[in-house]
Protein backbone atom coordinates (compact mmCIF):
# COMPACT_ATOMS: atom_id res chain seq x y z
CA UNK A 1 0.00 0.00 0.00
CA UNK A 2 1.97 3.12 -1.32
CA UNK A 3 1.51 6.35 0.86
CA UNK A 4 -1.48 9.17 0.21
CA UNK A 5 0.07 12.46 0.49
CA UNK A 6 -2.34 15.80 0.88
CA UNK A 7 -1.48 19.22 0.40
CA UNK A 8 0.24 20.87 3.69
CA UNK A 9 -1.46 24.50 3.98
CA UNK A 10 1.23 27.01 5.65
CA UNK A 11 0.63 29.25 8.47
CA UNK A 12 1.42 32.79 6.77
CA UNK A 13 2.37 35.23 9.57
CA UNK A 14 4.72 38.33 9.21
CA UNK A 15 8.17 38.69 10.59
CA UNK A 16 6.88 41.10 13.12
CA UNK A 17 3.46 38.85 14.07
CA UNK A 18 6.01 35.79 14.38
CA UNK A 19 8.01 37.76 16.69
CA UNK A 20 4.83 38.75 18.35
CA UNK A 21 3.47 35.90 18.70
CA UNK A 22 7.01 33.77 19.83
CA UNK A 23 7.10 36.72 22.15
CA UNK A 24 3.25 36.55 23.48
CA UNK A 25 4.08 32.55 23.96
CA UNK A 26 7.52 32.95 25.55
CA UNK A 27 5.72 34.98 28.07
CA UNK A 28 2.57 32.58 28.79
CA UNK A 29 5.09 29.48 28.90
CA UNK A 30 7.51 30.75 31.36
CA UNK A 31 4.57 31.21 33.61
CA UNK A 32 3.98 27.56 34.36
CA UNK A 33 5.37 26.03 37.28
CA UNK A 34 4.93 22.64 38.71
CA UNK A 35 2.29 22.78 41.66
CA UNK A 36 2.21 20.38 44.41
CA UNK A 37 -0.94 22.09 46.46
CA UNK A 38 -4.09 21.13 44.86
CA UNK A 39 -7.96 22.58 45.52
CA UNK A 40 -10.44 20.02 44.97
CA UNK A 41 -12.24 21.97 42.82
CA UNK A 42 -13.92 20.08 39.93
CA UNK A 43 -12.68 19.91 36.21
CA UNK A 44 -15.03 18.53 33.51
CA UNK A 45 -14.08 15.39 31.96
CA UNK A 46 -14.34 17.69 28.59
CA UNK A 47 -11.53 19.51 29.29
CA UNK A 48 -9.58 16.76 30.53
CA UNK A 49 -10.43 15.32 27.25
CA UNK A 50 -9.23 18.18 24.64
CA UNK A 51 -6.24 18.25 26.63
CA UNK A 52 -5.34 14.99 26.31
CA UNK A 53 -6.29 15.11 22.23
CA UNK A 54 -3.62 17.95 22.37
CA UNK A 55 -1.36 15.94 23.62
CA UNK A 56 -2.06 13.54 21.53
CA UNK A 57 -1.09 15.59 18.44
CA UNK A 58 2.79 15.39 18.98
CA UNK A 59 4.73 13.61 16.81
CA UNK A 60 5.74 9.81 17.16
CA UNK A 61 7.81 7.41 16.18
CA UNK A 62 6.68 6.19 12.48
CA UNK A 63 3.40 7.96 13.32
CA UNK A 64 2.47 4.91 16.15
CA UNK A 65 0.94 6.90 18.51
CA UNK A 66 2.96 4.69 21.15
CA UNK A 67 0.32 6.37 24.13
CA UNK A 68 -2.46 5.68 26.09
CA UNK A 69 -3.78 8.45 28.76
CA UNK A 70 -5.61 7.21 31.94
CA UNK A 71 -7.66 9.72 32.92
CA UNK A 72 -9.01 9.25 36.80
CA UNK A 73 -11.29 11.35 39.15
CA UNK A 74 -12.64 7.98 40.87
CA UNK A 75 -11.62 8.90 44.48
CA UNK A 76 -11.77 4.61 45.22
CA UNK A 77 -8.41 5.13 42.31
CA UNK A 78 -7.19 7.99 43.60
CA UNK A 79 -6.84 6.75 47.02
CA UNK A 80 -5.15 3.33 46.28
CA UNK A 81 -2.79 4.81 43.79
CA UNK A 82 -1.67 7.39 46.96
CA UNK A 83 -1.44 4.42 49.15
CA UNK A 84 0.88 2.82 46.76
CA UNK A 85 3.03 5.92 45.46
CA UNK A 86 3.16 6.86 49.27
CA UNK A 87 4.30 2.69 49.99
CA UNK A 88 7.25 3.54 47.52
CA UNK A 89 7.90 7.09 48.21
CA UNK A 90 8.66 6.13 51.87
CA UNK A 91 10.93 3.82 51.20
CA UNK A 92 12.63 6.54 48.51
CA UNK A 93 12.98 8.98 51.41
CA UNK A 94 13.91 6.25 53.49
CA UNK A 95 17.49 4.84 52.25
CA UNK A 96 16.64 4.60 48.36
CA UNK A 97 17.83 8.03 47.29
CA UNK A 98 21.47 8.97 47.42
CA UNK A 99 22.40 12.05 50.34
CA UNK A 100 23.36 14.12 46.88
CA UNK A 101 19.56 13.15 45.62
CA UNK A 102 18.15 13.99 49.29
CA UNK A 103 20.11 17.37 48.91
CA UNK A 104 18.99 18.54 45.77
CA UNK A 105 15.39 17.89 46.30
CA UNK A 106 15.36 20.28 49.30
CA UNK A 107 14.42 23.34 47.38
CA UNK A 108 11.61 21.70 46.78
CA UNK A 109 10.20 20.66 50.32
CA UNK A 110 9.17 17.21 49.03
CA UNK A 111 9.07 14.03 51.32
CA UNK A 112 6.94 10.89 50.91
CA UNK A 113 3.72 11.69 51.44
CA UNK A 114 1.61 12.74 48.19
CA UNK A 115 -1.88 14.29 49.31
CA UNK A 116 -2.40 15.40 46.22
CA UNK A 117 -3.20 12.20 44.85
CA UNK A 118 -6.31 12.42 46.48
CA UNK A 119 -7.17 16.31 46.12
CA UNK A 120 -6.36 16.81 43.00
CA UNK A 121 -9.97 16.43 40.52
CA UNK A 122 -7.65 14.52 37.88
CA UNK A 123 -4.84 12.11 38.28
CA UNK A 124 -3.79 11.65 34.39
CA UNK A 125 -1.48 8.23 34.14
CA UNK A 126 0.71 8.42 31.21
CA UNK A 127 1.28 4.85 29.66
CA UNK A 128 4.33 4.21 26.95
CA UNK A 129 3.48 1.11 24.72
CA UNK A 130 6.42 -0.49 24.57
CA UNK A 131 4.83 -2.30 21.47
CA UNK A 132 1.65 -3.12 19.87
CA UNK A 133 -0.36 -6.06 19.90
CA UNK A 134 -2.85 -6.61 16.29
CA UNK A 135 -5.75 -8.31 16.27
CA UNK A 136 -4.31 -11.53 16.19
CA UNK A 137 -2.18 -10.59 19.39
CA UNK A 138 0.78 -10.80 17.80
CA UNK A 139 3.52 -7.94 18.30
CA UNK A 140 3.92 -4.88 16.21
CA UNK A 141 7.08 -2.50 16.65
CA UNK A 142 6.91 0.69 18.75
CA UNK A 143 10.03 3.45 17.44
CA UNK A 144 11.45 5.51 19.93
CA UNK A 145 8.83 5.63 22.02
CA UNK A 146 10.66 7.24 25.08
CA UNK A 147 11.06 10.17 22.98
CA UNK A 148 7.38 10.17 21.38
CA UNK A 149 5.65 10.12 24.77
CA UNK A 150 7.99 12.77 26.32
CA UNK A 151 6.85 14.40 23.22
CA UNK A 152 3.37 13.86 24.38
CA UNK A 153 3.86 14.88 28.07
CA UNK A 154 5.61 18.48 27.37
CA UNK A 155 2.56 19.28 24.87
CA UNK A 156 -0.01 18.10 27.80
CA UNK A 157 1.67 19.88 30.42
CA UNK A 158 1.89 23.25 27.86
CA UNK A 159 -1.75 22.20 26.81
CA UNK A 160 -3.18 22.09 30.45
CA UNK A 161 -1.29 25.71 31.22
CA UNK A 162 -2.62 27.25 28.40
CA UNK A 163 -6.30 25.93 29.51
CA UNK A 164 -5.72 28.01 33.30
CA UNK A 165 -4.81 24.94 35.36
CA UNK A 166 -1.82 23.63 36.58
CA UNK A 167 0.17 19.99 36.57
CA UNK A 168 2.61 18.35 38.56
CA UNK A 169 5.15 15.66 36.49
CA UNK A 170 5.41 12.65 39.48
CA UNK A 171 7.35 9.92 39.28
CA UNK A 172 6.97 8.03 41.85
CA UNK A 173 9.41 5.28 41.51
CA UNK A 174 9.31 2.03 40.61
CA UNK A 175 5.96 2.78 38.95
CA UNK A 176 4.87 -0.78 38.02
CA UNK A 177 2.03 -0.56 41.04
CA UNK A 178 -0.15 1.98 38.03
CA UNK A 179 -0.22 -0.67 35.30
CA UNK A 180 -1.80 -3.41 38.16
CA UNK A 181 -4.30 -1.16 40.03
CA UNK A 182 -5.31 0.45 36.29
CA UNK A 183 -5.47 -2.99 35.23
CA UNK A 184 -3.32 -1.87 31.90
CA UNK A 185 -2.52 -4.77 29.35
CA UNK A 186 1.18 -5.95 28.96
CA UNK A 187 2.45 -3.79 26.58
CA UNK A 188 2.01 -0.96 28.58
CA UNK A 189 3.95 0.81 31.41
CA UNK A 190 3.62 3.60 33.20
CA UNK A 191 5.59 6.84 32.19
CA UNK A 192 4.18 9.92 34.44
CA UNK A 193 1.93 10.29 36.72
CA UNK A 194 0.08 14.16 36.04
CA UNK A 195 -2.00 15.47 38.67
CA UNK A 196 -4.36 17.79 36.95
CA UNK A 197 -6.67 21.18 38.77
CA UNK A 198 -6.78 24.63 39.94
CA UNK A 199 -4.01 25.33 42.62
CA UNK A 200 -5.08 25.55 46.40
CA UNK A 201 -5.92 28.98 47.76
CA UNK A 202 -2.51 30.62 48.77
CA UNK A 203 -0.50 27.81 46.99
CA UNK A 204 3.36 28.78 46.54
CA UNK A 205 5.92 27.33 44.61
CA UNK A 206 9.84 27.71 45.33
CA UNK A 207 11.63 30.39 43.81
CA UNK A 208 13.30 28.98 41.06
CA UNK A 209 15.55 31.19 37.88
CA UNK A 210 15.20 29.26 34.80
CA UNK A 211 18.56 29.39 32.96
CA UNK A 212 19.10 32.66 30.77
CA UNK A 213 19.89 32.49 26.86
CA UNK A 214 23.75 32.19 27.30
CA UNK A 215 23.35 28.96 29.22
CA UNK A 216 20.90 26.83 26.97
CA UNK A 217 21.85 28.12 23.76
CA UNK A 218 24.98 27.36 21.31
CA UNK A 219 24.80 29.52 18.42
CA UNK A 220 26.57 28.15 14.87
CA UNK A 221 25.53 30.85 12.44
CA UNK A 222 27.36 31.28 9.36
CA UNK A 223 26.65 34.21 7.09
CA UNK A 224 23.22 36.04 7.83
CA UNK A 225 20.69 35.01 4.71
CA UNK A 226 18.20 37.28 5.61
CA UNK A 227 21.24 40.07 5.17
CA UNK A 228 20.84 41.20 1.49
CA UNK A 229 16.96 40.80 0.66
N1 LIG B 1 9.85 10.78 43.18
C1 LIG B 1 10.09 11.46 44.44
C2 LIG B 1 11.37 12.22 44.46
C3 LIG B 1 11.54 13.33 43.50
C4 LIG B 1 12.53 13.26 42.56
C5 LIG B 1 12.77 14.30 41.73
I1 LIG B 1 14.32 14.20 40.44
C6 LIG B 1 11.99 15.48 41.79
O1 LIG B 1 12.24 16.52 40.92
C7 LIG B 1 10.99 15.55 42.73
C8 LIG B 1 10.77 14.45 43.59
C9 LIG B 1 8.92 12.35 44.81
O2 LIG B 1 7.98 12.48 43.99
O3 LIG B 1 8.89 12.90 45.89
Amino acid sequence: MSQKFIPYTPVNFSADEMQQRADAFFTEVDHRRSVREFSDRPVTAALINTLILSASTAPSGAHKQPWTFCAVSDPVIKKAIREAAEKEEYDNYHGRMSDEWLADLQPFGTDWKKPFLEIAPWLIIVFKKAYDLDENGQKRKNYYVNESVGLACGVLLTAIHHAGLVSLTHTPSPMNFLQEILNRPENERAFLLIPVGFPQEGATVPDLQRKPADQVIQWYTGPDPTASR
